[in-house]
């Protein structure tokens, strides 16, 4: 790998100590949001049923979990100048479609997982009409708490939200999750190429890493060329999160990943060690982190001075992490 341009890495810092208040503040307002209160309701308890399926709902969305999703959105958000309480709905949102698409993952119909996050995953923990439920639930309220909670002003007027929801609703669809598992499925124990590897990837992980990052600085008012970078480096942190997950996979214990490892090889999955072997994977990796550092720099040297400091740290916890 012979890069020519000399780019300035990060100092060692951890996620956890960065970027703690950001996790506290995402987990304060999804606890808030993951109650029956908050919706109107007040008679939970009447009958059985409802109080087990808020439990299951808290169980999925407030088990841990890394937060990097919202963690990014609000970060992309504050590098663009913008306001926390304009991307923090949208964050959350984004959270709670990342727990219905990890509840559905788990399914014996799909990965049939056991371990999630340290835990039974919630169909083991419940059963499966309660995760299928959850799931639908989780889905639905994400678009709900995007329009009810996000405050309009001079850079998200009601044209900007729509333009958000419609995106997000793509991108949690066919531009996004739903497309990317189903031929990820599809390819199961099946012959594929680096374009159908390339396909699964950008749409299973790739749309909501992405979208996470452009939505970030698109409520931050930020202009279109801004923007457009912003595009570029959530494709980038998708893929080279995604090529990491594929080799933690094999690398790493289920106790340290607090789900089960090894499965990929297992079931057959098109992923980038089977196709290019682990150490291209890695070096795959390291050129993904090269260029996001590039566009950062140019980011931050532009007209518009983004202020892309917690951003290089993202992008190295992204691609270096050990869970
Ligand atoms: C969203 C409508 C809708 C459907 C979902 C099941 C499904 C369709 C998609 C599955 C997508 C999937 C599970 C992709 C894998 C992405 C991935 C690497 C997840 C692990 O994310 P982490 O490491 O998990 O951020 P934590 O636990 O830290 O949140």
């Amino acid at each position: 790998m012979g890069f020519t341009m000399t780019v300035s890495h990060p100092a060692p810092s951890s996620y956890e100590a960065m970027f703690g208040p950001t996790v506290d503040l995402i987990n304060s307002r999804l606890e808030r949001y993951l109650t029956p209160e908050a919706h109107g309701i007040s008679n939970v308890d009447e009958i059985e049923g409802p109080s087990r399926l808020w439990e299951a709902l808290r169980y999925s969305a407030l088990s841990g979990g890394k937060r990097i999703r919202p963690v990014l959105a609000v970060q992309c958000c504050l590098a663009c100048g913008g306001n926390i309480e304009s991307i923090l709905p949208t964050a959350c949102a984004i959270e709670l479609v990342h727990a219905q698409s990890l509840i559905h993952d788990d399914l014996p119909c799909m990965d049939n997982d056991d371990l999630r996050r340290g835990k039974p995953t919630l169909h083991k923990a419940f059963d499966e009409s309660t995760a299928v439920l959850s799931g639908d639930a989780l889905l639905a309220m994400a678009f709900g708490l995007v329009t009810r909670e996000t405050p309009l002003s001079e850079q998200v007027t009601t044209g900007k939200l729509l333009e958000v929801i419609s995106e997000f609703s793509s991108v949690a669809s066919v531009r996004g999750l739903v497309n990317g598992q189903y031929v990820d499925i599809h390819y199961e124990g099946k012959p594929f190429t680096a374009e159908v590897l390339e396909y699964i990837h950008t749409y299973k992980t790739g749309a909501l890493f992405t979208f996470s990052v452009r939505v970030g600085a698109l409520l931050a008012g930020a202009e279109p060329a801004i923007v457009d970078c912003f595009t570029v480096l959530g494709r980038k942190l998708g893929l080279a999160f995604q090529i990491v997950d594929d080799l933690l996979d094999i690398q790493s214990t289920s106790e340290m990943l607090g789900k089960t490892a090894g499965k990929d090889q297992v079931q057959q999955k098109a992923t980038y060690p089977a196709l290019y072997g682990e150490s291209a994977s890695r070096e795959k990796v390291e050129v993904l982190v090269h260029e996001c550092y590039e566009l950062l720099e140019c980011m931050a040297e532009g007209p518009s001075a983004v202020d892309v400091g917690a951003l290089k740290v993202l992008t190295d916890f992204i691609c270096h992490r050990i869970h």
